[in-house]
């Protein structure tokens, strides 16, 4: 076992998550609580889980029964199944702003507009499948050379639109392909091993405020740490129910939706990762999402899920 996989395992949290596991013989849907797993009967995929009401959801968890699982035995998996989508949201703190303007070529007043833009910038993200777990790698493009992780509070919405949870997103970004044009965003950011999700989903009801949570990023490179920077969320210049507003306007996820709120911190040019590096995303309350960085095909690739 990998010592990123490891460090994922020991980082367990206070408080209840939902999550994704694998054991030698399934994937499995359960909750996780300090340092124990039950999971959930009759619950095959989180996909389920999201095309519940939310109250509905809620007695789910409170009702979970059933053998307790060690954390140790089990590998934590993306939380994410089936047809639920990751999107994102761009320039919603004032930091990505100033970054995207500098490493911009010809194109920086696009970030200014967008930003003060009554419409958000909203972007497709990732399909589940391809999606990165705790302690998986995520990738930097073999075409790219600057790359930076972009940690961000990810919501989870059910079908009805109702935020469910929290998690941790890692919008992986090449700055140098964005930088050259704008309309190279979908190249820069939808890419093998370019979305990690984790560790679980922190329901909703055990945040009080999701506006007073604490990012903090960690890069750590030749047993050091070559980066580190935190910011609040209460920087994010919109708000939760604005953003979900619009995305599910003229469209629907009957599978529920993850959506990525966007990053307050971006190292300053001419940082960029290296393959090796290890990327530690911490949230308060929500969870700690860590992953070692490869180049292109220069590793094991994130699984590739049937479900
Ligand atoms: O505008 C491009 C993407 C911005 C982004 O991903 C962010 O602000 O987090
Ligand atoms: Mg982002």
């Amino acid at each position: 076992m990998n010592s990123v996989r490891v460090l994922a395992r020991r980082l367990i949290l206070s408080g209840m998550h939902l999550i994704r596991f694998a054991t030698a013989s399934s994937t499995q849907v359960g909750v996780m609580e300090e340092d124990t797993v039950r999971p959930l009967a009759d619950t095959e995929t989180l996909a389920q889980l999201l095309a519940l009401p939310l109250d509905r959801l809620r007695d789910v968890c409170a009702d979970a029964e059933g053998p307790v699982l060690p954390v140790d035995s089990v590998r934590l998996l993306a939380p994410i199944d089936r047809r639920t989508e990751v999107w994102a949201a761009g320039v919603t703190y004032e930091r990505s702003r100033e970054a995207r303007v500098q490493e911009s070529k010809d194109s920086a007043d696009v970030y200014d507009r967008v930003y003060w833009a009554q419409r958000p910038e909203l972007f497709f993200k990732s399909v589940a499948w391809r999606v990165v777990g705790p302690g998986d790698r995520v990738s930097l493009r073999a075409d790219s050379e600057v790359d930076v992780p972009e940690p961000e509070l990810a919501v989870v919405l059910n079908r009805d639109a109702d935020v469910v949870g929290y998690t941790v997103c890692n919008d992986m970004s090449s700055r140098s392909i964005e930088g050259e044009n704008p309309l190279y965003l979908p190249q820069a950011k939808i890419y093998r091993g370019g979305c990690a999700i984790g560790p679980g989903i922190r329901p909703a009801w055990e945040i009080d405020d999701p506006y007073a949570l604490t990012i903090e990023l960690t890069i750590r490179r030749d047993g050091g740490v070559i980066w580190q920077g935190s910011a609040g969320t209460a920087g994010l210049r919109r708000r939760i129910d604005e953003l979900s507003g619009y995305l599910f306007r003229e469209n629907e996820f009957p599978d529920g939706v993850v959506l990525s709120t966007g990053t307050s911190l971006v190292p300053e040019l001419p940082f960029s990762l290296r393959a090796g590096d290890e990327i530690r995303i911490d949230i308060s309350e929500v969870g700690t999402l860590t992953n070692a960085v490869m180049r292109g095909e220069d590793g094991d690739l994130p699984e590739r899920r049937a479900n």
